[in-house]
């Protein structure tokens, strides 16, 4: 019988939208500073998001539309220095305070400390990422909360592949049958789900067209109690907010 010890969290998209105002805008704001005339639009970062990870981002973008290109350096030195510009400047974004959590993140995080259900990350983004963002939105003992903040290069596959989502099951010791993951995006559906992680998704304007066959419910956010949800697929009962009661039964659930 499986029973619900934690609560799988990535972040970019789930916990926050960081993508489009965070992450694009720090990317332009590197390439601004090096020199390079590149512009990470909204719409062309949306096709950019194909491809996990910042520095596989950049080297996707320069294969598929710049291919003749020359960088200065070897291409290597040169992609981990324009990525490590762009993480300092997504720092100062961050510090901006220009982006909040989504709705009901912090309220579903404390019903989970409370009821000792025990937390964690597993995300595509650099680990410094994951900590100022929490210390910016939650305060800056936030980081603790989590047991486990699996993150960035720390695993040689970033999503689709499932390594990150292994890695933190494995630091905590537990089975995903006790696990319970949050995504935004098919690629983390599809990291999740292949070592049996029963997922929540929330979409968000990058990913709602997204095929999520597969979730155990899929939502608009998750939602408050003065602000409900949308499910967009699953069954959340009667329930118009993810609250840990509903956690705990999509766990138990059949689906
Ligand atoms: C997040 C990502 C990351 C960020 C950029 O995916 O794809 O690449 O966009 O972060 P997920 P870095 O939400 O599935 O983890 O530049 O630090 O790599
Ligand atoms: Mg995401």
């Amino acid at each position: 019988m499986s029973e619900l010890q934690a609560l799988i969290f990535d972040v970019d998209g789930t916990l926050a939208d960081t993508e489009r105002d965070g992450h694009r805008v720090a990317f332009n704001r590197a390439f601004a500073e090096a020199g390079l005339d590149w512009d990470w639009t909204t719409s062309l970062y949306g096709e950019l998001l194909a491809i996990t990870g910042g520095k596989e981002r950049i080297r996707f973008y320069l294969e598929q539309y710049l291919p003749d290109f020359e960088p200065a350096t070897d291409l290597d030195s040169f992609i981990a220095n324009l990525h490590a510009a762009k993480s300092k400047y997504y720092h100062s974004v961050l510090a901006e305070g220009a982006i909040p959590l989504r709705p009901g993140v912090e309220r579903l995080l404390k019903e989970a400390r409370e009821q000792d259900v025990r937390l964690a990350i597993a995300t595509t983004t650099t680990p410094s990422n994951v900590t100022t963002l929490l210390e910016q939105t939650l305060g800056s003992d936030s980081p603790s909360w989590f047991e486990v903040i699996a993150a960035g290069d720390i695993v040689p596959a970033k999503k689709p592949a499932p390594d990150i989502y292994q890695y933190a099951l494995q630091e905590m010791n537990l089975q995903a049958q006790d696990c319970l993951a949050f995504e935004d995006s098919h690629h983390g559906l599809t990291s999740a789900s292949q070592i049996g992680l029963k997922t929540v998704v929330t979409v968000n304007d990058y990913t709602q067209d997204q095929d999520f066959t597969g979730a155990i419910l899929v939502l608009s956010d998750f939602g408050e109690p003065n602000q409900p949800f949308k499910v967009l697929a699953g069954d959340a009962g009667d329930k118009s907010y993810l609250d840990m009661a509903l956690a705990h039964r999509l766990l138990t659930s059949q689906g």
